[in-house]
């Protein structure tokens, strides 16, 4: 198979990869790399020693520029669209997510109450990084939900009138929130958890969902409506 991608399944970028993938009906061959003890020679197809990594044949690409590539060499359907500001809004929601929430949300709650415990042997986190990550999910997520939910309103997507990268991008890392036993609010959020519900249960994403939950899951029964 020509097309790779390379990373750990529970990066959310990986994820967002792996999504674009399925999303236009491709095939492609997984290869679990693990950021924090990356292969030798890694740098060399990743300059800056992240995940994910892609591979096309002999072209190598590292990543946030995979989703664009993809969506070039296999145009349909499109996940950037043409209109101008439609595809700035679409880049400027995968910025927000990548370069705003993801830093928060996986560093300061998923890690530390769901790979922190797995890689120590436990069943649960420490008392001390359980209330470090509450005081993180109460304090700081609320501010981008609350954002999320303004700029959803009452449409089914977040640009225009189809799934977009923004979309992806928005539903990639609340998989990571949902392993660690953490959703907006629905109450609180309505449109935005009716979004990540519709989302996490298209085919591109539910395959991967239960293809993790086995292994980083274990918290997800604990999701609040
Ligand atoms: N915006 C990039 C971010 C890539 C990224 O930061 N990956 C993380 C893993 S989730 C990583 O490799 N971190 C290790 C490091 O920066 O050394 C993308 O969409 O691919």
């Amino acid at each position: 198979m020509s097309l790779v991608v390379l990373g750990a399944s529970a990066s959310p970028y990986v994820r967002k990869v792996r999504v674009t993938l399925a999303e236009k009906g491709l095939d492609y061959r997984h290869e679990q790399v693990n950021p924090f003890a990356t292969p030798p020679g890694w740098r060399e197809i990743s300059p800056l020693g992240r995940i994910p990594a892609f591979k096309d044949g002999d072209r190598t690409l590292d990543s946030s520029v995979i989703c664009a590539y993809l969506d070039r060499r296999f145009p349909q359907p499109a996940i950037l669209p043409s209109e101008p500001y439609d595809y700035a809004r679409a880049l400027w929601f995968e910025e927000y997510m990548d370069g705003g929430f993801v830093p928060v949300a996986g560093p300061k709650v998923f890690l530390v109450l769901v790979v922190k415990p797995m890689l120590a042997g436990k069943a649960e986190p420490d008392p001390a990084d359980e209330a470090a990550a509450q005081k993180v999910i109460a304090e700081d997520l609320p501010g981008f939900w609350d954002y999320l939910e303004r700029e959803l309103g009452d449409r089914e997507y977040f640009v225009g009138e189809k799934l977009s990268l923004a979309d992806i991008a928005v539903a990639s890392p609340h998989v990571n929130l949902r392993h660690a036993g953490v959703a907006p609010e629905r109450k609180r959020w309505p449109k935005l958890r009716g979004f990540l519900d519709r989302m996490h249960a298209r085919p591109s994403f539910k395959k991967l969902i239960e293809e993790e939950t086995p292994i980083f899951g274990k918290r997800s029964a604990k999701i609040a409506d």
